[in-house]
């Protein structure tokens, strides 16, 4: 259906994006020039991360504040905004046909590819690619042979095999670490110099396009040789001297890379990405007079250094200090003031796992949690934490035995047995008592207030109902945070990555009305959930709000994701202080409600 045709429309930041995304698209397959649809491809991520909603920054005219926005983009989501559409997407959306644009999406197949396809073959879609592929109908091409027709095929089989889409970073980032120690494994010690993961997984984005190993090797055909053959593949897409790429079961593509070690530096620095964060480094680098790419700084001629002069550094640290840059921690790399902050050295010093002294928000065999209050508690004070909340679900919930007031005052007794033990003990460590309290469709709590009032800690959770209208679901959500017993607003938008969409909430008016009630936000550590989300999380704190970062473990196991928690708070820059649950106990009870 043409966007014209529901002009109406309210765009949020996401639906801006694609149609960016797909203008990028379009731009390279139309043959359009390179810094034309890198700019979209920029814009869409920058509008994508954006913390405030498009369409107020629009009416502000902050559009170009954004980095990575510049002038004429800034135009066209106006008017993608009040129109439903823009002149220049309307031009190539009656130029490039939608099955044109989807071959796109083949491995190995670029744009210039695409278009010649389309142009001199006249061939519309991928099916009808393959046709034409297996019937040799594409070697007849001045550039084209037996070779191309096999990749085009290898590309369109592999397409079909590929996992559609982004994959979680609860499952990229293990499947990574394995990776890498299925690698140093098979291979005699000493071959791996050094082995990073590098790209999106690096940053910590919540979703992984693919996976980006960076090696150090005397050995490089040994390595690629190793990495082929890891129990992993499920295919080779494409395998040379330096670099080689696999299909790994799952459909997740992993690439490696074998760097010299005077490169390493600037390759580990161009490899994590993001693009947008290069492009402005290298922008700096212009205008100190140096090029850069994946292995050096290169003099332009333009500053001191004469030209073709390099730079290597061994050290990514050396390269931004180099650029009179501070380092630049690798979440904070997505190109959202953090080149500028770096250049000024006011970068802010991130929350650190670290800095975590307690946890508010976790579960055991009271609702649906795995271990005991006594096992979880152990496991709490083994990684060096002084308070643990359990915070079991209510009832209310119908899926799972939540507790009721009656289980709350069983569980207390032995929540002040086991406090009594760690003080005879002279053990720094209490538990405290909780409740995850379950919010009914009509914004009324699991349990009475007088049950909550006696609870050290209450966060309030939507588990139901999460495809209320936005009204409806963002006025259940606000009773909840403006009742007087709600601590903290659990997993906020209650999405799932890749499995289920955020609800449909008014986060910008959630945000404001827990600012001003004193409600503490939760950045829910569960991989799965990383609920608030960085961008959102970023917001919370421009606003002034507090955040409270839990792993909701069901398990003693559960606790480690707190690091995924933690990451998140990073690409939202968010500092120990704005975290009440790196607060000492005593003045983290006194910061809440
Ligand atoms: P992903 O895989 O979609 O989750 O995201 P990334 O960031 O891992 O992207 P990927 O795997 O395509 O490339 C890894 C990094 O390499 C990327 O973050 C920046 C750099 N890079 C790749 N291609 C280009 C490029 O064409 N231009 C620039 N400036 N950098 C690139
Ligand atoms: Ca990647
Ligand atoms: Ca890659
Ligand atoms: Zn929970």
């Amino acid at each position: 259906m043409s966007k014209t045709a529901v002009a109406t429309k309210h765009f949020t930041n996401r639906d801006v994006s694609e149609v960016l995304d797909q203008m990028a698209d379009m731009l390279q397959i139309a043959g359009a020039n390179r810094f034309r649809f890198i700019a979209f491809q920029n814009a869409a991520e920058a509008i994508r991360t954006h913390s405030r909603d498009v369409n107020d920054v629009a009416a502000d005219g902050g559009l170009q504040e954004i980095p990575g926005i510049g002038k004429g983009i800034a135009q066209d989501i106006h008017d993608l905004l009040e129109s439903g559409t823009f002149e220049g997407l309307e031009a190539l959306r009656k130029e490039v046909p939608a099955g044109v644009l989807e071959m796109l999406q083949i491995p190995d197949v670029g744009p210039k590819t695409v278009r010649r396809m389309w142009q001199e073959l006249d061939i519309l879609d991928i099916a009808s690619l393959k046709a034409a592929a297996e019937a040799e109908q594409i070697r007849v091409l001045k550039g084209f042979g037996t070779k191309s027709e096999e990749k085009i095929l290898k590309g369109i089989e592999l397409l079909a095999k590929r996992a559609d889409g982004r994959t979680p970073i609860g499952k990229a980032r293990p499947l990574a670490e394995e990776i890498k120690a299925a690698l140093i494994a098979a291979l005699p010690s000493g071959t791996i110099e050094r082995i990073e993961i590098a790209g999106s997984l690096r940053r910590w984005r919540e979703t992984i396009g693919d996976l980006d190993f960076l090696v150090i090797s005397e050995d490089p055909a040994a390595v690629m040789d190793a990495f082929r053959t890891l129990p992993l593949v499920v295919d080779v897409i494409g395998s040379g001297e330096t670099k080689t790429s696999i299909l790994l079961g799952g459909g997740l593509q992993a690439d490696l890379r074998v760097v010299a070690k005077k490169h390493w530096g600037a390759a580990l620095q161009y490899f994590t990405g993001s693009q947008g964060h290069n492009i402005a480094v290298r922008e700096i680098a212009q205008k100190q007079g140096w090029s850069l790419n994946e292995y050096c700084l290169t003099a332009t001629g333009s500053g001191k250094a004469a030209e073709g002069e390099e730079r290597f550094f061994e050290e990514e640290a050396a390269l931004y200090a180099f650029l009179n840059l501070a380092w630049v921690p690798p979440e904070m790399r997505e190109n959202r003031g953090e080149v500028k902050a770096a250049s000024s050295d006011t970068l802010p010093s991130l929350v650190q796992l670290t800095d975590i002294r307690g946890e508010l928000h976790g579960h055991s065999t009271y609702s649906d949690g795995a271990a005991s209050v006594a096992e979880m508690a152990a496991a709490a004070q083994a990684r060096g934490y002084s308070y643990w909340a359990i915070c079991d679900h209510s009832v209310g919930l119908g899926v799972t035995d939540g507790v009721d007031a009656e289980q709350l005052a069983k569980q207390a007794e032995e929540i002040v047995a086991l406090n009594q033990k760690y003080e005879a003990d002279g053990v720094e460590f209490r538990l405290l008592r909780g409740i995850e309290v379950e919010v009914l469709a009509d914004g009324t709590l699991g349990l009475p207030d007088e049950v909550l009032a006696e609870l050290d800690v209450v966060v309030g959770s939507i588990h139901s109902g999460q495809r209320q209208a936005r009204e409806v679901i963002t006025e259940r959500c606000l009773k909840v945070v403006r009742n007087p017993h709600v601590d903290i607003l659990g997993h906020p938008t209650g999405r799932i990555i890749g499995k289920r969409a955020p609800s449909d909430l008014d986060v910008e008016q959630v945000l404001q009305t827990c600012l001003e009630t004193g409600t503490v936000v939760e950045i829910n550590a569960h991989p799965s959930r990383l609920d608030l989300n960085d961008v959102y999380a970023r917001r919370a704190i421009e606003l002034g709000c507090k955040l409270a970062i839990s792993s909701d473990a069901h398990s003693t196991d559960g606790m480690e994701m707190m690091q995924y928690g933690i990451a998140t708070a990073q690409r939202a820059w968010v500092q120990p202080a704005d975290v009440i649950n790196t607060l000492p106990m005593k003045e983290m009870l006194a910061a809440l409600k």
